[in-house]
């Protein structure tokens, strides 16, 4: 036995200890610890039960989930499951905080589960690409038949132990020390002369319309084959016996093990936690945060003031008018009504947030006590600049002075103000209290712990923190505006974007680009090209058919039509007819014969011109690591979760081979798909992004 299982005997019951932190995950040495201590409860002479109990703050948290990918080591977590519940001793696990995927199999194996009213469980699995790989699929619908076990298995959810109870999963809840109400239980059973229950001798689950549900969850997974998978696993307890039922999910389980969903899942797992721990960070204290402040109630400025209530903070909004406040006011309330529906927060704390945690003012000195400002303002930098001035006059020293620009330079708006050094991005994406993604754009002045702040109230609002540097749209938007022009092209040359939607929703996305442009408004880009053509190079080509609908009043689902037209009431549009004849007049003009292009050229160009921006990002310094911009467009732009991020998804597909296609599309327009000195460079060392992420780490 070793360190990681702790053996102590209380009377005839030997309570096996796991102590592993953070979470108690199933390392080898975990796994050989159990199982020795297994061996040595067995031949303790006048032991009868066995109870699992965890250290610290988890019963188990599953598989070691860095194991994975390395050879694996014997005991293997399935054989350890077995031989827990093959036992001849009466086997109990008592459960706290959460008991997730190997951790709950574990607990499946035991004879009898106990819990605090607290606990979670679940399975998972699949947000890794993978199934349950150590009896789950098999044991978990002889406890609460297959529709439920398939339930829990593909959506992945955490269950709350009162649920788990109704369920059949867990026997009994009781709030105490996990340990001592398990020595309770366990000694209750042996009083009773209870008898083992291996959960693998119950009856196995009727059946269901196993196709149906197996087409069900395909669809609903939008390409990621985990769910379904498992669905075909919980199929073979309910038809096969046992031990084949078990082998069968293990062959499903190495399968998955083997593919790129597998690795992309898990590269987003670690990137997600990664992510806001930067090394410049380290020992660094951020700024104390109670109250802030939001200049402007529009949209974004109520959903940035909703977040922060919901966080815990006092929020003070400016407005100009009068009529503004109470428009502001009216939208936070919205957001509010929402989350109370959904029953995110209570009535009393609806009227709370409402009442006491909100002011609205048309009054900058509202703003004095305010701990961090958030300019939520017209995306203009004069505009901007006064009011950073007004901020700069009202504001307490060391208060934070954040734009939520979306583009502009935030150098530039640190100018008007006396105090560069805390002024930052913070750039959120709307509606601000539902997407999870925060870009924190750091200018040349900002000071470190003005940074640090930036990150902590991220993490108060529960975002994706990610550090930006400043240049024309930060990480996010910028590699955005490249991929979308790849897309215009392939528009020009004849692919429709009705096919590029297509295209890309099949690749994983939850929308195309074009159906994106439709709901955030076509007068955004029509804008933005006004704004860029006095800089425009000469080789640059920029379709301007669609500028030909905005001149109509016609700026997409606002207005009820753009490259789809959108009928009241009905969810998504159809294509609007006249997208092909703006597309045939532009061609014609430009003397472009248009050509075909199948649906995975169309996706090759889109992820090849996303990576080559993205590469060029990260060589600049825009971004630190490549797993920022994973993170970045996993969680602001759509990205398949699936594929890790636009970086893991080219060092799956081979650097060489994306470097390769752009040098192809270059020979015919050398001025966009000019590679990156960046990925240029990794082709020639033979490297990969993920050793940058390595490397940055150490
Ligand atoms: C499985 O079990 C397969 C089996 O069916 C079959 C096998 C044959 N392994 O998230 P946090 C680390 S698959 C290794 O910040 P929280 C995590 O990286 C597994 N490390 O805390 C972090 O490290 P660091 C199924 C793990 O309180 C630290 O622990 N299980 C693991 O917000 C703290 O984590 C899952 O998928 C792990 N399994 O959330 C559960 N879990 O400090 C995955 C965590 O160095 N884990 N770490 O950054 C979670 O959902 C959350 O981490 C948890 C805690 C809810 C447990």
């Amino acid at each position: 036995m070793n360190d990681k299982i702790a053996y102590t005997r209380h009377d005839d019951v030997a309570v096996l200890r796991i102590q592993n932190p953070p979470v108690n995950a199933l390392s080898h040495a975990v796994r050989q610890g159990l199982s020795d201590a297994m061996d040595r409860a067995e031949a303790d002479e006048g032991v009868l039960a066995v109870l699992i109990v965890g250290e610290g703050r988890a019963f188990i948290a599953g598989a070691d989930i860095t194991e994975f990918g390395k050879p694996p080591k014997e005991p293997h977590l399935p054989v350890l499951c077995d031989r827990i519940e093959a036992s001849p001793l009466l086997v109990v696990a008592s459960m706290h905080g959460v008991s997730l995927g190997g951790g709950l199999e574990v607990a499946l194996s035991a004879h009898y589960r106990i819990a605090q009213p607290t606990a979670r469980v679940g399975l998972p699995e699949v947000h890794l690409g993978l199934i349950p790989g150590a009896g789950g699929t098999q044991r978990l619908p002889r406890l609460t038949g297959a529709e439920k076990a398939i339930e829990m298995i593909t959506s992945g959810r955490h269950v709350k132990a009162g649920e788990a109870l109704d369920m059949g999963v867990l026997d009994r809840v009781v709030e105490g020390d996990p340990e001592a109400v398990g020595l309770a239980y366990a000694q209750e059973l042996l009083a009773e002369g209870a008898e083992r229950r291996p959960v693998s001798e119950m009856p196995a689950a009727p059946a269901i319309d196993w196709d149906a549900t197996y087409d069900a969850v395909l669809k609903k997974g939008r390409g990621q084959i985990s769910p379904a998978t498992a669905v075909r696993a919980v199929q073979a307890a309910s038809e096969l016996p046992f031990a084949e039922g078990l082998k069968k999910e293990r062959d499903l389980f190495s399968e998955l093990m083997e593919t790129d969903q597998r690795q992309g899942m898990i590269h987003a797992f670690f990137s997600e936690r990664a992510v806001s721990n930067l090394p410049e960070l380290k020992g660094v204290e951020p700024r104390e945060l109670k109250a802030i402040g939001v200049i402007g109630g529009g949209t974004m400025g109520a959903g940035i003031a909703t977040a922060a209530l919901l966080a815990g903070l006092v929020v003070v909004l400016i407005e100009m008018k009068d009529e503004a406040v109470a428009a502001a006011k009216g939208r936070i309330e919205g957001n509010l009504q929402g989350a109370l529906k959904r029953g995110k927060i209570s009535q009393e704390k609806f009227d709370a947030l409402t009442t006491q945690a909100l002011v609205v003012s048309t009054d900058y000195d509202a703003l004095k006590d305010v701990d961090l400002v958030v300019e939520a303002v017209f995306e203009n930098m004069d505009v901007k600049k006064e009011v950073f001035g007004k901020l700069d006059a009202v504001c307490k020293q060391g208060c934070v002075l954040a734009s939520n620009t979306s583009y502009l330079d935030v150098d530039e708006i640190a100018t008007a103000t006396s105090r560069p050094q805390d002024v930052i991005g913070l750039h959120f994406f709307s509606p601000a209290h539902v997407m999870k993604l925060l870009e924190v754009v750091v200018a040349d002045k900002t000071a470190p712990d003005v940074v640090a702040t930036g990150f902590s109230l991220g993490k108060a609002l529960g975002k994706i923190s990610v550090r930006a540097g400043v240049c024309d749209g930060f990480i996010g938007n910028r590699i955005l505006a490249t991929y979308r022009t790849a897309a215009d092209h392939m528009v020009l040359d004849g692919a429709t974007p009705f096919q590029i939607d297509k295209a890309l929703v099949g690749f994983g996305f939850a929308m195309g680009p074009f159906a994106v442009a439709d709901l955030a408004g076509l007068d955004i880009g029509w804008m933005t090209r006004k704004r860029k053509a006095r800089d425009r190079h000469p080789e640059e080509r920029v379709p301007t058919y669609i500028d030909k609908l905005c001149e109509e009043g016609h700026f997409g689902q606002k207005t009820g039509e753009g490259y789809y037209v959108y009928e009241k009431g009905k969810r998504g549009g159809t294509p609007n007819p006249k997208i092909a004849k703006l597309i045939a007049t532009e061609q014609a003009e430009l003397g472009i014969t248009p050509r075909e292009f199948s649906d995975e050229d169309i996706v090759r160009r889109y992820m090849c011109a996303m990576v080559n921006e993205a590469a060029k990002v990260v060589g600049e310094g825009i971004a630190r690591r490549p797993l920022d911009v994973d993170m970045t467009l996993l969680f602001g732009y759509g990205f398949p979760r699936y594929w890790g991020g636009p970086m893991k998804w080219a060092d799956i597909v081979g650097l060489d081979t994306v470097l390769a296609d752009i040098e192809c599309y270059a020979k015919d327009d050398a001025w966009f798909w000019q590679p990156a000195p960046l990925l240029k460079q990794l082709v020639a060392e033979g490297r990969t992004f993920d050793d940058l992420n390595k490397e940055a780490a150490k």
